[in-house]
This record gives structure tokens, sequence and C-alpha cells, in this order.
């Protein structure tokens, strides 16, 4: 089974990524993660924090000569910010702090945290709970990617909406009326949003959701959106029914929901269909040369918790950055009376952003439940068991069944 732990916080010395359970031989190279990492960081609307940092990675173990060993992985990336933040980040100074945050901002994680935890200074809540740390989930994600990449699976994004500002093409039930990614490899819906500065698919709607950004900065404000994430070249069988923690939606959208700020996840046409009548919703069963598919693709590629072989396909919805500059109402902790909520330096909104996380966490959760169906400790060993399962399981059931 694959696990990855992070550390780091977001002012302090650098992130940490240790990674365990991939077979060896895996190609990877530091280019490859860091292409993944400069894409997390691009989108209109970051905060002047992301002209400081250009997120790299050094590649502390488990690899040689460009190849995973099957020792565990691990990986740093520095905090350029660091610099600026040194005393106040000191893991040893105990410095008597005239600047302690007392007020906590609504939304965040500074009140929860300090009750949580016993802090008496917000500055501990903040540092962790930052969203900084889903480099760290990227540089992750990115050795899952890698592998699956050798298996013909392919994972892209873009986003659907920002500030409520859709499309007037319906993208997303293209994908569910299974009308394009005919190609079983190519997410060029992908790559097209990567050329947008808001990772959408329709200029015109970029040119309003830019102008939607830009009201909201003049007036201190914040916005969300919706992103979709897909994952094609998918075997039939990832995930289980056998158990409520063996099915494959149950972990993506635990996985997904993870990712800051996110606030809903949705598989295939999830809160559509329970508006539809049975007939409108439920996928007709096809049959291919060597393999049986669906005429459309309502359930977003999984069906009991195991994937279908379709493009799985997951929305997710992302509240509005919680630090605002026109202040909401909060509590200062030091003299426990009514006061405007304190600014600190933030993004005005993260959506582009956050759909590549969701890309990475997406690779890691179908890394994890494609290893555990094909195991194996080298590459070459997952690739035999994943070559004699696809070639063999539709001819198996064709002679079980034959009358
Ligand atoms: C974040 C606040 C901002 C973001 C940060 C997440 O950082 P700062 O407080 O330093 O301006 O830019 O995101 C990143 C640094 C990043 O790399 O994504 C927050 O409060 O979650």
């Amino acid at each position: 089974m694959i696990r990855f732990l992070t550390a780091g916080e977001s002012h302090g010395k650098a992130l940490v990524t240790i990674i365990e359970g991939f077979p060896s031989n895996i190609s990877i190279s530091k280019q490859y993660i860091n292409r993944q990492l400069k894409r997390r960081q691009a989108g209109y609307g970051r905060s002047t924090r992301m002209k400081i940092e250009s997120d790299s990675v050094q590649i502390l173990s488990g690899v040689r000569f460009g190849k995973t060993l099957g020792s565990p992985i691990s990986f740093v990336i520095e905090n350029k910010d660091w610099a600026n933040w040194q005393e106040l980040m000191d893991t040893e100074l105990s410095i008597k702090l005239n600047n302690k945050i007392t007020i906590p901002r609504p939304g965040h994680a500074d009140l929860v945290g300090i009750i949580k935890y016993n802090f008496n200074d917000i500055r501990n809540s903040i540092e962790r709970s930052s969203a900084r740390e889903t480099a760290a989930r990227v540089a992750a994600g990115s050795v899952a990617r890698k592998f699956l990449e050798g298996f013909g699976i392919s994972i892209g994004s873009y986003v659907e909406s920002i500030g409520g500002i859709y499309s007037s093409e319906n993208f997303l039930s293209r994908l569910i009326e299974n009308k394009e990614l005919k190609k079983k490899s190519r997410l060029d819906f992908s790559i097209n949003a990567d050329k947008s500065s808001v990772r959408v698919l329709d200029q015109m709607q970029e040119k309003k959701i830019i102008n939607k950004i830009k009201s909201a900065k003049k007036n201190g404000d914040t916005l969300g959106g919706t992103f979709i994430v897909v994952a094609t070249g998918i075997p039939v069988g990832l995930g289980s029914f056998m158990h409520y923690d063996r099915k494959l939606d149950a972990d993506i959208a635990f996985n997904i929901m993870s990712i800051n700020a996110v606030k809903g996840v949705e598989i295939g046409d999830g809160f559509t269909s329970a508006e539809q009548f049975g007939s409108k919703v439920h996928d007709d069963i096809t049959l291919g040369k060597n393999d049986f598919s669906r005429s459309s693709n309502h359930t977003g590629g999984i069906e009991g918790g195991i994937s279908t072989g379709l493009p799985i396909i997951v929305r997710a919805a992302m509240k509005p950055i919680s630090t605002l500059s026109k202040p909401l109402t909060s509590i200062d902790l030091s003299s426990m009376k009514k006061v405007q909520s304190r600014y600190e330096r933030s993004d005005f909104t993260a959506v582009p952003a956050c759909a590549v996380i969701a890309e990475s966490m997406l690779a890691w959760v179908i890394a994890k439940h494609f290893l555990l169906k094909f195991g194996g400790d080298s590459f070459e060993e997952t690739k035999d068991n994943f070559t004699s399962f696809t070639k063999k399981s539709f001819k198996r059931i064709q002679k079980g069944f034959r009358k």
C-alpha cells in the first residue's frame, strides 16, 4: 500500500514529502516533478507570494540514475520566503513577540486551531493549515502520475467556473455523454486549460472571470469556483465493493475533499442525477471487440465502488479564499472584544491551482488502488500482472458464461 506524509510550515524553511510503497524501476526526474509544481503556481489572482516562490524539488532519496529504488522517496521544496521570516519562524529562539496574532480570521483554521492545540499565538494555526502544503502533495502526486503514465493512464483538469461565471458551452455534459476523449490517453482539454490564465476552456468566459477577479481585488474580496478532474485509460476493476473503505469513489471523495477550501465533491453527474428518472441516468452496457463499455458515463467511471474502464470524472467546489481585506467581524482574543478581522497577504482566488492539486490527489488514489489490484515489487512485475489481467479477463468471462 502506498502512502505519503508531508511536513513543513508555510513560512518555515522548507516543505518535505516522504513517499513509501512504489515499486522499483519507475522512471522519474526532477524536471518532471517541477513541471507539475509550476502548473500549481500559475493562475491569475494569486498573491504576491507567488512572485517570491519558484518551486523546485530536491530529491533526497529513493531514486538512483533516474529510476525509483523501491525504497522511501523523499523530497524537499524550499520556501524562498523563509528568508523574510527567519526570526518569526525560528525553531529555537524564544523571543518575546510584540506582534503575536490575536484576531482569528473568519473561515480559516485560526480559531479552531488555537482552541484544539492550546496555542497563544494564531500564527501557530496559520502556518500548517496554509495551502502552501499542497506543493508537497503535488510532488507526491507527480510520482503517482508518472507511474500511471506507464500504463497509458492520463490525468488532467480544467476550471469550470470562478465566481459563478460558467462557459455557455457545457463541456462536462459532453464528457458525461462520452462525446469527448475518443483517444484513450490524450487530454487535449487539459493542455488547452494550461494556456488560459484561469485554466478555462472558453476565451469569453476567461475575460469575464478576469474582470470579476479584478473587481473582487478592488473590493477587498475573494472568489471560489468549480473544477473538473478527469482520468482516462483506467482499467476495469480498481476499487472494491467488499468493504466501505475500499470503494474507489469514496476514496476519491476523501482525497479531493482533503484539499484546502474544497467544500464539495461529485463523481460523474452526482447531484443532477438525483433530479432525473433512472432511465436518463444509468449508462447502457455496450459490447466492443474485446471489452464491455457504456453508451454514456453518468457514473463518472465508477459503479459499485469499482472502475468501469471509462474515464473517471470528478467535479469539485472550492469556497472563496477566507482572507479578505474587506474586514469581517471577529473577536480580539487579547481583549475578548468584538473587532474587525485582520488582513494578511493572501490569494484572491486559487481555483486554477486547486484543480492541479486535485489532479495530483486523483493520481495518488488511482495509483494506490492500481497497486492494490496489480501489486508488484518492480515496475516490470506490475506490468506483467496488469497485462495478464487486461488481456485475459474478458476472455475468461466469455468462456465462463458460454452455454
Ligand atoms: C495561503 C496564503 C498565501 C498563499 C499560500 C496559501 O501565502 P502567504 O500568506 O505567504 O501570502 O499564497 O499559498 C502558497 C504559498 C502556495 O504556494 O500555494 C494560505 O493561507 O493558505
